[in-house]
């Protein structure tokens, strides 16, 4: 027999400052706060439905049935919502991602913010939107930030209840996102991150200058000052990669093509004044901050380099009726 049912739906985020290293893994508390523009391209949706039959959860992605490590993750997050409702009973998880497969944007922000949103509704257990951060958060770190529409802050916070993610007024934003390789990460950002944190003599260094790179960037958003967002949005996503090139052994996820791009971008803002800023995640790609109206600029100077796509603030994490489905 089958029980209560809920779907939800959440969309990948970009950091603008970046969250590399966690202080507690059980908890899965950052280092540090961090801040990021949640996308309206490549939804996660996800179904979650309580059934007494089951011996186990079942997790389907795509429509293939999932064991390891992803199931694992997923049993974990079911196993906090089962322990707050004292209801036992295990679920059949359905996640469809949208992203192009292996193009490195297919997200854990976006599934796991699905997740605990449609985990939250099917198990009878609503709630506000920082209880929901609380909740992804404990799947995936940047999973707290994909729950809030367009720009989230996410505080580190000391506890469960202090790290959660929020919205803070932005000026209107676009990313464009050059995707420069299809191969998939030779080390996952869980493992990087602890190689770092334990190995890199730029990781203090790091710690301590993003809580400054935070602030000004809050102050920036909430004054509209596109300029300044770009600025703190390249020096965050620089510092990240070079403390993560510092580890030992080093790890380097920016390709010679990624380096043409960054190139591109100083050349967009120096030699033809367009405000136009870089960053770059756990991968090759890069996403290009721009006004929503200079995305065709960028688009076209990219072009020669890589195939591009572009986003735009995006809605936080959302259940989806039938009736949504039926007009989508
Ligand atoms: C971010 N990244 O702020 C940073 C920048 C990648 C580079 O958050 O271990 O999948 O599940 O908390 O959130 C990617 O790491 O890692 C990430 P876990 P997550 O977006």
């Amino acid at each position: 027999m089958t029980g209560a049912t809920a779907t939800a739906r959440a969309h990948p985020n970009l950091a603008l400052v970046k969250y590399w290293g966690k202080r507690d893994e059980q908890l899965m508390l950052p280092e540090t706060g961090s801040l990021s523009l949640t996308l309206d391209t490549f939804p996660t949706t996800t179904t979650v439905t309580l059934d007494d039959s089951l011996e186990a959860d079942v997790l389907e992605l795509d429509g293939a049935e999932q064991t390891g490590e992803a199931l694992r993750r997923v049993v974990r997050l079911l196993d906090l919502v089962r322990e707050r409702t004292g209801d036992h009973r295990f679920a059949h998880v359905r996640t469809a991602n949208t992203a192009p497969t292996g193009a490195g944007l297919a997200s854990s922000a976006s599934g796991f913010a699905a997740l605990a949103t449609a985990a939250s509704a099917t198990w009878g257990m609503p709630m506000d939107t920082p209880s929901l951060s609380r909740l992804a958060r404990r799947g995936s770190g940047s999973a707290a930030r994909s729950v809030v529409p367009g720009v989230a802050l996410w505080h580190a916070g000391e506890d469960d209840a202090t790290s959660f993610a929020e919205p803070v007024p932005a000026p209107p934003l676009a990313m464009v996102i050059a995707l420069v390789s299809k191969a998939s990460k030779a080390i996952s950002s869980r493992e990087a991150m602890r190689r770092t944190s334990a190995t890199s003599p730029f990781h203090d260094g790091w710690v301590s200058s993003t809580q400054q790179t935070l602030e000004d960037m809050v102050a920036a958003c909430r004054a509209g000052d596109l300029p300044r967002i770009g600025e703190l949005t390249e020096l965050s996503a620089l510092r990240m990669h070079a403390m993560i090139q510092g580890a030992e052994p080093p790890i380097r996820y920016l390709a010679p093509t990624s380096i043409a791009v960054l190139d591109r971008v100083v050349a967009l803002r120096d030699e033809e004044g367009i405000g136009a800023w870089a960053t770059a995640d756990a991968g090759p790609n890069v996403a290009v901050l721009c006004a929503p109206e200079d995305t065709a600029r960028v688009e076209a100077a990219l072009a020669d380099l890589a195939p591009t796509t572009t986003a735009h603030a995006g809605p936080g994490a959302r259940l989806v009726t039938e009736d949504d489905e039926a007009t989508a």
